[in-house]
């Protein structure tokens, strides 16, 4: 677990003297910012030099960012596309310059030719995971569901979605009653968890949070609190990232489930690249990453041990 999470154990292609731009969505969540992290670390051990740069989440803020690396005649360009449309021209322009594009962690509607490779997990079947799990959690009782969606027209918002409606669709006791956007905040899942539970008897009526990331299951967590509430056992908590703060709610009985997300995306990313650079090696245009459920039963103090330390 620990080489999946963090720097391979084994020796990192040597790509000394390249100069690879990253364009960062932001620091929205503590998985973003874990990523953010671990590419430092994937890059500097294999002697890149990282332009770094930080979108804000903004989507004309990384479109900026790229023309500006282009301009500077980087080697490389990896990106985490905050929303996946509206990236043709921009690319077209890096394509133009014959540079590289690797997608981290977000996928986009574009013509495939516009990069090398995207990694990224799974996203349908992360929120497939999550809903097979809250069906088995609930068995036939009704259950109405709230759920915390991702930032608007982000691939993982998409597909974390259409996923969870398919891992419930078997049960016609559980039911979505709410679904709103939380951006992937703590900030923004709070404010709308708090809105939810106005809406539905002070909280009574509602049986689960499904929230797209963490960050906004915790936000979640507090409002349910503040409500008077006991997250995890009045209403069941159910999200997708596997930060550390979410296995420190799991382990006191406040969370319930999260579907692991690793925030070494550059690791792939970089290989993928000195394969390429190597001998015009063509990596697969999807790298998909693992997923993985974890509950109380896999040892939630364990696994926070395990990923404290790695950026979060
Ligand atoms: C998913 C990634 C999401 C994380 C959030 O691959 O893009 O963005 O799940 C982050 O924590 O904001």
């Amino acid at each position: 677990l620990a080489t999946a999470l963090s720097t391979a154990a084994f020796a990192q292609a040597d790509l000394s003297g390249k100069v690879i731009g990253f364009s960062q969505i932001g620091s929205e969540s503590g998985w973003r910012a874990a990523e953010t992290s671990v590419t430092r670390s994937e890059a500097e051990a294999r002697g890149v030099d990282l332009k770094f740069a930080d979108a804000q989440q903004k989507q004309e803020n990384q479109i900026k960012a790229i023309r500006g690396f282009i301009a500077q005649g980087v080697d490389a360009i990896l990106m985490a596309p905050v929303v996946a449309t509206g990236w043709d021209d921009v690319l077209a322009e890096a394509k133009e310059a014959e540079i590289p594009v690797v997608l981290l962690d977000r996928g986009i509607d574009a013509p495939e030719d516009l990069y090398l490779t995207s990694v990224a997990s799974d996203q349908v079947l992360e929120g497939r995971v999550a809903g097979e799990w809250l069906v088995n959690e609930v068995g036939d009782e009704d259950c109405s569901v709230v759920e915390l969606q991702g930032t608007v027209g982000s691939s993982p918002a998409i597909n974390r979605k259409q996923g969870f409606e398919e891992g419930i669709a078997s049960a016609s006791n559980i039911k979505i009653t709410q679904s709103q956007t939380g951006d992937f905040t703590r900030s923004k899942g709070k404010e709308v968890m708090e809105a939810f539970l106005k809406s539905s008897n002070g909280g009574a009526d509602i049986c689960a949070v499904y929230a797209h990331n963490d960050d906004m299951a915790v936000g979640a967590i507090q409002a349910i609190k503040d409500a008077g509430l006991k997250p995890g056992t009045d209403i069941k908590v159910v999200s997708i990232d596997g930060v550390p703060d979410i296995f420190t709610a799991i382990a006191a009985g406040e969370a319930n489930a999260t579907v692991e997300l690793t925030p070494n995306m550059a690791g792939p990313a970089l290989d993928a690249l000195a394969a390429y650079w190597a001998d015009g090696t063509e990596p697969e245009k999807f790298i998909i990453t693992e997923s993985k459920l974890y509950t109380a039963e896999n040892d939630p103090q364990g696994e926070y041990d395990r990923r404290k330390g790695l950026g979060y």
